[in-house]
């Protein structure tokens, strides 16, 4: 059910080229740029009434309100399930646990006595954060975008997920009632591109946000990759991936169970074991053969998961080996199951989150570590991070300079000015000086 990759025997090619015999999943988002470039232009121009059409379009029901309103939010909190409402309440208390110690203090360099710069972090303004609504119903992905926005001090949160037919035109009400225990009031029944379209350029009912974060299939990747500039947004969100690094230490139960844990979300999601433990690999085909077997959505995303060209066993030499496979493959998650597994983990250099040793999983992390859990996929994790604080907030340099300051580096800021054929810079330091450098 899952193909090997055999690595062993060879010297590891380097960078790129490893990365190339490494499986990874297609996901072009390039391609799904032009069917979502008519439908941000018809909202752009045409507003809420656009976003509801294709809303209507493609969920199947039309939203009575674009703006869901606040009784329907309390509504679904005073029905939610119990057990759900206090593992939800768990999750968020650890998540802001973690979120708040990322916040950054203003920090002044006195670069001379006289002369400061200060570096201010100021949340954006207003956020629109995209909760998905087709296939996943993730109220915990609702807890990771919040809190962290939250945390950074944001003061418009806007939410949008796709309007429910089984729900009379709302978004799933395990979304709205996780919005109602994080406080968030504004929400839309609006899904994929044109949710991300009424975001960023605004209706009348929405006014439009500066960052646009959150998960979502390919058509939201796409509408984010178009209006990037008009909006910020976070990393584009692939189908999910899993990475385990593991050595003969390892439980085969456990690595087959958390392979299939995220194989779970997608048929495109990728589940790859990298071991330099033959037993290992056979005990793992053999358990994940009879875990899968026993598993609630097989055929339609596990099965095909797991046996798609985006999954497999690599097979190589050793754990050093094992560290470049996993940094060249940048997974989302990473896992490392091997004998000294903090020292290996502390090694990592690419990867979205790690989870160390047997008794981490990232389904610990999906909901209840205090990690976060949108984070980079498709090989993004070598330049980019998880959402943070810190993916809400922009530091903002203050320059502050007394005239003696000025004076004492006017000479090389002219210089420089000359230096690249630009005079005016120059005399905007001797304005303040008599039109003179002053001499040092
Ligand atoms: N593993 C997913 C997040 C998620 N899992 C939501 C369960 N619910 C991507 O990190
Ligand atoms: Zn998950």
């Amino acid at each position: 059910m899952i193909s090997r990759i055999d690595l062993r025997g060879t010297a590891l090619p380097e960078g790129g080229d490893l990365r190339d015999l490494l499986p990874r999943a297609e996901f072009d988002v390039e391609a799904a740029l032009e069917t979502v470039r008519p439908i941000c232009e018809d909202v752009r121009h045409r507003g809420s009434a656009a976003v509801i059409e294709w809303g209507e379009k493609f969920d199947g029901v039309r939203p009575e309100t674009l703006r869901v309103p606040a009784a329907a939010i309390t509504a679904a909190l005073e029905e939610l399930d119990p057990a759900v409402r206090a593992a939800l309440e768990e999750s968020i208390r650890r998540a802001r646990l973690v979120h708040r110690e990322q916040r950054r203090a203003t920090h002044t360099t006195q670069v001379v006595p006289g002369g400061t710069v200060t570096e201010k972090w100021v949340p954006v303004e207003r956020v629109g954060l995209y909760v998905p609504g087709g296939r996943s119903v993730y109220p915990s992905s609702v807890v990771m975008n919040v809190v962290p926005a939250q945390e950074a001090g944001v003061e418009g949160v806007a939410v949008a997920s796709p309007p429910q037919k089984d729900f009379g035109g709302l978004p799933h009400p395990t979304i709205l009632a996780a919005c109602a225990l994080l406080g968030v009031d504004e929400v839309y029944a609006a899904g994929g591109s044109q949710a991300v379209a009424m975001f960023a350029y605004g209706t009348a009912d929405c006014l439009p946000v500066n960052l646009v974060t959150g998960p979502g299939n390919i058509y939201v990747a796409a509408a984010k990759r178009l209006l990037k500039g008009r909006i910020g947004i976070d990393a584009e969100a692939g189908p999910t991936e899993i990475a385990i690094l593991a050595d003969a230490s390892a439980d085969p139960v456990h690595v087959a169970a958390d392979l299939i844990s995220q194989a779970e979300h997608d048929p495109m999601a990728a589940a790859v074991l990298v071991t330099d433990s033959e037993e290992l690999a056979a005990a793992t085909e053999a358990e994940l053969a009879a875990q899968v077997a026993v598993t609630k959505h097989v055929q339609d995303r596990i099965e095909p998961a797991l046996a798609g060209r985006q999954s497999a066993i690599v097979l190589v030499d050793g754990i050093e080996d094992g560290l470049k496979v996993v940094d060249a493959y940048a997974a989302e998650h990473l896992e490392i199951q091997t004998a000294d597994a903090a020292a290996v983990a502390d090694r990592v250099r690419n990867a979205g989150a790690v989870f160390v040793g047997p008794y981490a999983p990232v389904s610990l992390g999906d909901y209840c570590a205090g990690s976060n859990h949108v984070l980079p996929t498709g090989g993004c994790a070598c330049h980019s991070s998880g959402l943070s604080v810190q993916s809400f907030l922009r530091g903002i340099h203050i320059v502050d300079y007394t005239r003696d300051a000025l004076a004492e580096v006017a000479h090389h800021v002219v210089t420089l000015a000359e230096a690249e054929d630009l005079p005016a810079h120059g005399a905007a330091l001797k304005a303040r000086f008599g039109w003179k450098v002053p001499q040092q």
